[in-house]
């Protein structure tokens, strides 16, 4: 049995319980918050990690294509090796062209920090352009890259809300709007898979703004 460490408000964590659950691997959660991660698991402290009979894993691309590999049945990457690399564009694209850069906004977006102006714009204008490339590499028809689920669609559903979101609070206006993104995030939502992962964020999130009350006393 596999144990996914980290928490269900994180997105990272999200992107890697959506493909066990659409892969229907057998695996158990393990709650684990940033300051309490075991960092010869995770050197850099950060959530998820995966703990796996052979060791543990870190770095939630790598835990995708892992489980991939161990776990060939209900496939989220398609067979023909240009088409699978089409899928893992895209999800590098979300990853690391949309949600890194909007990072920079979510300690003033959602944990009560200050960004500055200057990196506001940077981080604007950077988006800005990022997303531009990723409209014409993304599908929505229905799914991220097409007619079929695939591993960037578990990106996409972890991260494009919280691009949304942060832009919307930082510059007043969503980003994502002019893409199909709520539709999209509507119609992926009726999945059983997608809904709980939601429901458990939802727990999650409220669990995560408690314990920081407390901390502040
Ligand atoms: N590149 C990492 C990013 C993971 C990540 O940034 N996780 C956040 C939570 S969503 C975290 O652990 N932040 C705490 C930190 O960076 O110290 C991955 O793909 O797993």
């Amino acid at each position: 049995m596999i144990t996914l460490c980290g928490f269900s408000a994180s997105n990272y964590y999200n992107k890697v319980k959506l493909a066990l659950l659409e892969k229907g691997v057998p695996f158990q959660e393990s709650e684990v918050w940033t300051s309490e991660v075991d960092t010869h698991a995770s050197p850099l402290g950060k959530v998820p990690y995966l703990l796996t009979p052979s060791g543990a894993l870190c770095e939630s691309t790598v835990m995708l294509d892992y489980i991939e590999q161990q776990y060939p049945a209900h496939p989220l990457v398609p067979a023909d090796p240009f088409q699978a690399a089409k899928v893992r564009e895209l999800a590098t694209y979300i990853d690391l062209h949309l949600e890194l850069v909007a990072r920079n906004l979510y300690k003033e977006a959602f944990f009560g920090g200050k960004v500055s102006d200057n990196l506001k714009e940077k981080t604007a204008t950077q988006l800005k352009k990022n997303i531009a490339a990723f409209a014409s590499l993304a599908r929505f028809t229905p799914f991220i890259g097409g007619d079929t689920f695939s591993l960037a669609d578990c990106t996409a559903v972890a991260h494009l809300p919280l691009i949304s979101t942060a832009t919307k609070i930082i510059y007043g206006q969503d980003f994502l709007s002019e893409l199909p993104v709520k539709e999209y995030l509507r119609h992926l939502s009726t999945r059983a898979t997608v809904t709980q992962v939601n429901a458990d964020r939802k727990v999650s999130a409220e669990k995560m703004v408690a314990r920081r009350q407390a901390s502040q006393g």
